[in-house]
């Protein structure tokens, strides 16, 4: 079970990973544990070794190489006792189980040291084969906990993974355990999940799985090998299945770290740009830090060049990374959000020109395609020219701006497409408007559009970008006017 021994075969480590959020930690209060959270287990019980010696020095000399939060573990009272009163902060003490020796002896140490103690679900009568006599344990071991002022946050319950290979019915009566314990006694719990495959070959295959079965049941810590690749697997699979990776950040930050792909792993998580810098807040999908940059960067440069400088070259940068498969989904959306955010900030400050009354355009994303930031953009600046947009949205039918053109009387259309997929929506709806509203004019942009293939359609306009927009509006108006 992950153990490590140092090359003088004398000290022997263990690494705990904490599945969910426990209440362990270092430092007086007690605090959450970040998820992911790693704990050291020091175990030097060797034979003829002078265990309690051995074991503060061992925590002593740990405490100044690491910070990684160390689990006390030992069977020897005085050596337990020894290595707390040298542990600075709150440490993890394992173990107590539900014999009353082991109680009596662990518990005032607990109470006098703080810490939060491992409990083993056994007690003088060994394991019960059954989820419900380790339940029973459970609960006379929190019982005689709280006699002694130890709460039920500060004990993790270790219902005891026993070998498959022995009895096929272990690993069941040990997951219905966890689940028993964490329902019924709303208690946290902890296994050291490699014992289940002992005396079988391709012990991770077997492992991983029952990992993953245990954080299903409610496991919140277990101590296993954190160099297995099946083991982190499963963690990572897991914590992103079940709702617990926030925009997917860890999953994606553990695929690139084991990828091959050395391009990969320079890639999107570690942006080029300097943190303070708008487009890596974009990049990074930060968007109150985008919205405040955006802030300060316009009190010193023109709102539309922040705009043609900073937001679009963000999005292009994330959009190239997407391409090469060193940005995923998840980082694509928060880059956009971010980008939203910061142009709205900057959409608020470019004023509309209300004074010249201008053409009235109707304004849409084509049907299937819900790319609008370029369309913002290209309304923005129109309505800064004095053109009276009415915005459809995005992802709009060929019908619904036919519909708006007749109500609005809009004699121009403006339609953005971003993919390739889209296109074709795109010259269905400049037909529909040429067919049914023969007075419009139909002016079309985005980023996978060519002049060429503008014509190709038949659109009686293109822009390559929101400038170009304004310009290809006025020339339509012109072109309208002199009818
Ligand atoms: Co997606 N996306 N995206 N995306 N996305 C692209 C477009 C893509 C090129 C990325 C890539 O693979 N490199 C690719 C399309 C490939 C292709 O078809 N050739 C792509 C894909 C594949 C997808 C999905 C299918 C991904 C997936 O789910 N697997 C999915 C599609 C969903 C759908 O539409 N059905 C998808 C989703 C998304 C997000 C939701 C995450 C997000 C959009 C959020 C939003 O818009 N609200 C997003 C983003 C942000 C991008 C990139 C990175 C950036 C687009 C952008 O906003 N650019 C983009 C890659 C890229 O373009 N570099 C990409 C900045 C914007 C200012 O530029 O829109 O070009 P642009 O607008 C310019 C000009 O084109 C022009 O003026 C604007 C300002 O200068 N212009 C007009 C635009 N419209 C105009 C109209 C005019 C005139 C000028 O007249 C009316």
């Amino acid at each position: 079970i992950g153990e490590r021994i140092n090359p003088t075969g004398k000290k022997r480590f263990k690494q705990a990973l904490v599945t969910g959020d426990i209440g362990y930690i270092l430092g007086e209060g007690l605090q959450q544990a970040e998820r992911g959270a790693q704990v050291l287990d020091v175990n030097v019980g060797l034979p003829e070794i002078d265990e309690c010696e051995m074991l503060v020095r061992t925590v002593a000399e740990l405490q100044a190489v690491t910070d990684l939060p160390l689990q006390i573990d030992t069977s020897d009272p005085s050596a337990m006792e020894a290595a707390l009163r040298v542990y600075n902060g709150k440490a993890m003490i394992n173990s107590v189980s539900g014999k009353r020796e082991s109680m009596e002896a662990v518990f005032p140490l607990v109470k006098k040291y703080g810490g939060v103690v491992v409990a083993l679900t056994l007690d003088e009568s060994g394991i019960p084969e059954r989820a419900e006599g380790r339940v029973e344990i459970a609960r006379r071991i929190l019982k005689v906990a709280e006699s002694y002022g130890i709460s039920k946050k500060d004990i993790i319950f270790d219902p005891l993974a026993l070998t498959v290979s022995a009895d096929k019915g272990a690993a069941i009566e040990t997951l219905r355990a966890v689940r028993m314990i964490t329902e019924e006694l709303g208690a946290n719990t902890s296994l050291g999940v490699s014992n289940v495959s002992f005396g079988l070959p391709m012990r991770d295959v077997i492992n991983s799985s029952f990992f993953t079965s245990c954080m299903n049941a409610g496991l919140k810590a277990a101590i296993l090998n954190p160099y297995s690749v099946e083991m982190m697997n499963a963690y990572h699979a897991y914590l992103a299945l079940a709702g617990l990776d926030e925009s997917f950040r860890s999953y994606i930050s553990y695929a690139q770290a084991v990828s091959e792909n050395a391009e990969a792993k320079s890639a999107p998580t570690r942006p080029s740009e300097s943190s303070g810098s708008l487009t890596y807040a974009i990049e990074r999908g930060l968007r109150a830090e985008a919205a405040q940059m955006t802030s300060e960067l316009i009190k010193t440069t023109d709102p539309l060049a922040v705009v043609g400088e900073h937001i679009i070259p963000a999005l292009d940068k994330v959009g190239v990374g997407f391409e090469k498969k060193m940005v995923y989904l998840p980082q694509l959306l928060m880059a956009a959000e971010a980008a939203k955010e910061a142009f709205e900030v900057v959409s608020r400050s470019v004023p509309k020109d209300s004074g010249r009354s201008r053409s009235a355009i109707v304004l849409a994303t084509v049907k299937g395609d819900i790319h609008d930031i370029g369309k913002n953009i290209v309304k923005l600046l129109l309505e800064n020219y004095g053109f009276r947009v009415t915005d459809l949205g995005r992802d709009v039918s060929p019908e619904s701006v036919l519909e708006a053109v007749e109500s609005v009387g809009a004699r121009i259309v403006g339609l953005s497409a971003l993919m390739t997929t889209t296109v074709p929506a795109m010259a269905e709806t400049v037909a529909l408007i040429h067919e049914r509203a023969p007075q419009c004019l139909v002016m079309v942009g985005g980023a996978v559009l060519t002049e060429e293939y503008a014509r190709s359609i038949g659109a009686d306009g293109y822009a390559k970008d929101a400038m170009s927009a304004v310009r290809c509006a006025e020339e339509l108006e012109e072109k309208i006017l002199s009818k």
